[in-house]
């Protein structure tokens, strides 16, 4: 049995990495969607008589074409590429891992199938070794396609319009974006490796124990080695070690802190694994970095290294303008860079995981990250569901377990939990998280009412999503201090657990003014925060009431709907990133709370 390690390739003394990132030949394939099976046969096939363009991975497609037959595309769609490897690598095992593919993915090199993939936003990998030419060019070919349906995550279905066009339908609110959308990354490993890799920290004072568990693939293995480097590259512990999980000690521990708390937040070591055969040669050589934090929450707190958390943060979402879910560097440093500047210490990965850079980067600065998994707005209960749905947060957790900024998972965001089928349905997804990861506490976002749902009794923390003086009494502004705190009360009487409001905001043009305030100005984003504000200060009296956080950080693009301007216009920054008035606002909120204003 084969570890499920997918860690994050890293150039190494003992691996190579290569990067496709680049032009890709890219067509709309006009192959069969029988149901929901896809035709790859006839996808390849129609080489000659199609439209080629060239398109940029890592991007979504759908907004660098100018065609809204591109962007509005349903069903699959091919990239192709050809590379050359070194001649050094011939030996050696060679390793195809893409950062994600939107919807789902066939992959085929020299035109033999070499993997596939579905469920977007995550990584996957796959040996090519014996596909490969050495002496020649090889071609890649992927087929990606973006149906959504009854069973995926997230659902989606199609209909057909009286034009006789095939529309994909769905009731979450971000544009449905497709296509290679983060890196895609070749590596080499030899034939015994490093497979996977977990970490946990624990702490005693000044001391942290660090509990390692190591999968190594194949059988070359005599000795086994793991340090910890601290940020200066001085080795703090060591051994050679006498099976494949152990701890190691780390004297005056420096503690990873969030943002804010600490002159030094975000501190990461290094955890090094190395493999060497009974020659002493070293096989395998694998440098993660890591933090070493505690978590521990009860019925009313959530804390990190027995310091008691309140979430000044986000809903965020990747996107941007052209790229779609991209993944774009410049991008990502601008976010963080506001969130530094706003004194946010963290967000949630609103309604799927983010790139691995991203996730860097809140390892980095300290931002605490609720990472969550692509299920957003379940409709229908189904046994396929279930098991997809297990299988994101499966997929979800290897990759991001061993990150100090998630502290938290969320299984869900908006399902709908008023139906009695979802009591078995999120006590079976709850339990799965559990057994995966006991260290993190879980959560499902709900939008239904405290009285109505079914899944808070197996949850950690109750986060809800609450829009007040918005789609609820959209103008009155007054309804939201009483309303609110009724609301996150019922919620913690219910269950006696801490209380996360994860969404509230309205939408908002920037640049429309008006006095009085009016639904979509500036000003009533401002003022409908400036209550919020006022309730949390109520509500964080009673001590179970544990952080805010604004949908959204910046401005999205939604399907086309007519409550969308442009999509959604939540953002407290523009989709460019700059400003709106509230983000001043926010500023001093966020500031204040962190205790330095
Ligand atoms: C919430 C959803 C979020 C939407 C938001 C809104 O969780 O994805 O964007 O509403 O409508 O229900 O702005």
């Amino acid at each position: 049995v084969g570890g499920s390690g997918i860690l994050y390739p890293r150039s190494s003394i003992t691996r190579d990495t290569q990067t496709l990132d680049g032009f890709w030949e890219f067509s709309l394939c006009n192959c069969t969607v029988s149901g929901e099976e896809w035709n790859d046969y006839d996808c390849l096939k129609d080489d000659g008589d199609e439209d080629v363009e060239l398109m940029p991975v890592p991007s979504s497609y759908n907004d660098v074409s100018v065609n809204a037959t591109v962007r509005d595309h349903v069903g699959v769609v091919k990239y192709r590429r050809s590379f050359v490897l070194p001649a050094s690598w011939s030996n050696k095992t060679v390793w195809l891992r893409f950062g994600s593919v939107c919807y789902a993915a066939k992959v085929y090199i020299n035109r033999q199938l070499t993997v596939t993939h579905e469920i977007g936003h995550l990584p996957f990998v796959a040996d090519i070794t014996q596909f490969l030419k050495f002496d020649e060019e090889n071609e890649i070919v992927v087929l990606v396609n973006n149906t959504l349906t009854v069973s995926t995550v997230p659902q989606g279905s199609k209909v057909l319009l009286p034009s006789g066009r095939i529309k994909q339908d769905y009731t979450f609110d971000f544009f449905n974006y497709a296509g290679i959308d983060r890196s895609v990354i070749l590596y080499t490993t030899e034939t015994t490796y490093i497979d996977d890799l977990t970490l946990t920290t624990t702490i005693s004072g000044t001391t942290a124990v660090v509990a390692y568990d190591v999968y190594i693939e194949g059988n070359d293995i005599s000795t086994l080695t793991v340090s910890i480097r601290d940020r200066e590259g001085h080795v703090v512990a060591s051994e050679e070690c006498d099976s494949f999980t152990g701890t190691l000690i780390l004297q005056n521990v420096t503690l990873w802190w969030p943002y804010l708390m600490d002159p030094t937040p975000g501190y990461l070591y290094t955890f090094r694994v190395e493999v060497f055969n009974a020659a002493d040669q070293l096989l395998d050589r694998y440098d993660l970095p890591f933090g070493v934090r505690e978590l521990s929450w009860d019925n009313s707190t959530f804390k990190i290294n027995s310091k008691p958390i309140y979430f000044r943060g986000f809903g965020r979402h990747e996107d941007s303008d052209i790229r779609g879910k991209g993944l774009d560097l410049p991008l990502i440093i601008r976010d963080h860079n506001l969130i530094r500047w706003i004194g946010a210490n963290s967000y949630r990965t609103s309604h799927y995981p983010y790139a691995e850079e991203i996730m860097d980067l809140a390892d980095q600065l300290g931002i605490m990250i609720i990472d969550e998994c692509p299920a957003v707005n379940t409709e229908y209960f189904n046994q396929e569901l279930l098991e997809n749905h297990k299988r994101s947060l499966t997929e979800m957790i290897n990759r991001d377990k061993n990150r100090p900024s998630v502290v938290m998972w969320s299984a869900a965001n908006e399902p709908r939990t008023q139906y009695n089928e979802s009591e078995a349905y999120y006590k079976e997804v709850v339990a799965h998280v559990k057994a995966l990861d006991a260290s993190r506490p879980v959560t499902v976002v709900n939008s239904v009412n405290a009285t109505t749902d079914h899944s808070g009794q197996f949850l950690d923390i109750l986060s809800f999503n609450k829009y007040n003086a918005w789609y609820e009494n959209p103008g009155d502004l007054d309804v939201i201090v009483p309303d609110l705190i009724n609301e996150a009360e019922a919620w913690h009487q219910r269950h006696n657990k801490p209380v996360l409001l994860t969404e509230y905001g309205a939408d908002t043009l920037e640049g429309l003014h008006f006095l009085p305030s009016y639904i979509w100005s500036e000003e009533y984003q401002n003022d409908l925060l400036s209550r919020h504000f006022e309730a949390f200060d109520q509500l964080r009296r009673e001590g179970w009431f544990i952080g805010e956080m604004i949908w959204n950080f910046a401005d999205f693009k939604t399907a086309q709907t007519y409550t969308r301007v442009g999509g959604n216009k939540k953002g407290i920054f523009t989709r460019q990133r700059q400003p709106k008035s509230s983000a001043h606002l926010l500023r001093r909120r966020y500031w204040a709370l962190a205790g330095l204003l």
